[in-house]
């Protein structure tokens, strides 16, 4: 009685979804159409998944979570050898090698979802979708509609990430965990994590102890710090794995390296440990580039690192190092370069390291020197983009803002939006770039609030710029799709700014 008596009250407020293309979707899928019914997700629905890719399973466990998180329903998830006559169906395509390892093919009937895709990443991005055409939350009794109709869907680079620095204010496992969910959410893949600086040391390596117990004991002015031990970190990485996200973890050398130098005397020049540093100023600091010790400590630390890693990245780092000179620089990031092979691993790091020799399958990190990096392509290097004048996160969105920086601009939601990787630096095309990066340093960034006010609504716009093809993007039809989120951002509680360049919907 109850149930229909709200069912009844809904039917009279509020019309069923029944245009697929009026969702708002971002980032902007391939194509999306329409056939003008609705589906009907309740207690009944199943989650099927193609009998013999237990891989899909996870992600259909995923799904009847989120189900469960919105509405009280608990989808029950198992296998199938046949296709279901009803219910959401999981599955693998016949060969359709244009979706690639992340694309997917969604059909929305009204008794019958199917979702088709190469393999378990597809599956989850398939579902981010369905997600977004759902509310965040639902009230008691109301059904959860989705629109029918297909979409297709599959990005432009497979490289599609955002950084977290963790060593200017320490943040918990908690809230990265959380920065994760918000990357998934948009379809990002890649969580770049900036693991030790001056200020700070995150990460436990058990043959250097003091770099965590001194190195990691404080941050930016002067509170207690923190850092991950390698069981945290190996959480972290595990919840972002099922998340589709690769964590690359980067330690900066060799300049960025205080609290490094601070925990052992032997590592600088002069043989004495400087003081730990809580200030913000960059470039003062570099291990000592001729000196053995240091390789036997670069070599433990990777190698440490690498047992945590499984993706395919080490960061490291390589820029501002204004007091390392050149001819030491160059020959100190080429012997890197060999250790983080030795390991197996491939190098990423700022854009300064294409003054060394690069070995064949390292990426450089552009940042801001547009030199630097063509000198990175010349040497056959890849590219990841995280222009500081458009993709920087702690670049303040104007001169109100109160927290971040300007050094490189101010950075509005359309400065972040409208701009294309492949044709923002002459000399660097698509076919040298792996993806885009959006970096969050935190020099004045403190807590998940602060984090959250400067992602939000910048964030979407760099997945969408890394997913989306540039003939299909541009500003004034994508505000109109960020406004329908502001509603979704409220449901979060997310601290978002609110843009007045966006149309918001209240
Ligand atoms: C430059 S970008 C830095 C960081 C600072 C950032 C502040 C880069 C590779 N280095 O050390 O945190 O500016 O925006």
């Amino acid at each position: 009685m109850v149930i229909s008596g709200l069912m009844f009250l809904y039917s009279c407020t509020n019309q069923p979804p029944t245009d697929l293309t009026k969702t708002a979707f971002i980032p902007k899928p391939v194509s999306v159409t329409a056939t003008e019914k609705s589906f009907d997700i309740s207690d009944l629905t199943t989650i099927y998944f193609q009998q013999g890719k237990d891989d899909l399973k996870t992600t259909g466990q995923y799904f009847a979570e989120e189900i469960n998180r919105i509405a009280d329903i608990e989808p029950e998830v198992r296998p199938t050898s046949e296709i279901p006559r009803k219910g959401i169906y999981l599955s693998g395509t016949d060969n359709d090698s244009e979706l690639g390892n992340e694309g997917y093919n969604i059909t929305i009937d009204k008794k019958l979802i199917t979702i088709k895709a190469n393999g378990n990443a597809g599956c989850f991005y398939a579902v981010q979708t369905l997600l977004q055409t759902l509310p965040v939350e639902s009230k008691p009794g109301q059904p959860l509609l989705i629109a029918t109709g297909t979409i297709r869907d599959f990005p432009e680079y497979g490289y599609r990430g955002a950084m977290l620095d963790v060593a200017r204010h320490f943040f918990s496992v908690d809230d990265v965990k959380q920065f994760i969910d918000y990357l998934a959410t948009y379809k990002m893949n890649v969580l770049h994590l900036h693991l030790s600086d001056d200020q700070g040391w995150r990460i436990e390596i058990k043959s250097w102890p003091k770099l965590t117990e001194i190195g990691g004991s404080t941050e930016v002015g002067g509170s207690k710090g923190g850092f991950y031990t390698q069981e945290q970190y190996s959480d972290i990485v595990k919840y972002a794995h099922a998340r589709n996200v690769t964590i690359i973890p980067e330690i900066d050398m060799p300049g960025h390296t205080n609290a490094a130098l601070a925990s052992y005397a032997e590592l600088n020049c002069n043989g004495k440990a400087t003081k730990l540093y809580t200030g913000t100023d960059v470039g003062f600091s570099t291990l000592c580039t001729n000196k053995e010790i240091t390789y036997k400590f670069i070599d433990d630390v990777v190698r440490e690192l690498v047992a945590l890693t499984p993706g395919p990245y080490i960061h490291i780092g390589g820029d501002e190092s204004h007091v390392t000179p050149m001819k030491d620089y160059i020959p100190f990031v080429n012997r890197v370069q060999k250790i983080v092979a030795s390991h197996g691993k491939k190098v990423i790091g700022w854009d300064e390291i294409a003054n060394a020799t690069l070995t064949k399958d390292a990426t450089v990190q552009y940042w801001a020197n547009d030199k630097n990096t063509t000198k990175g392509v010349e040497q056959g290097a890849k590219v990841v983009m995280s222009p500081a004048a458009k993709a920087y996160l702690d670049m303040q969105y104007d001169s109100t803002t109160t927290l971040g920086l300007h050094w490189a601009g101010y950075v509005e939601v359309n400065v972040g939006y409208s701009w294309k990787p492949a044709t923002l630096v002459p000399g660097i095309s698509k076919e040298n770039i792996l993806g885009v990066e959006a970096p969050l340093w935190t020099e004045t960034i403190k807590n998940l609030d602060d984090i959250e006010y400067m992602v939000f609504p910048r964030l979407p716009g760099y997945a969408e710029i890394g997913w989306t093809a540039p003939k299909d993007r541009n500003w004034d039809e994508y505000k109109q799709r960020l406004a329908a989120f502001g509603k979704r951002f409220e449901a979060q509680n997310i601290n978002f700014y609110r843009s007045p360049l966006i149309p918001w919907k209240d």
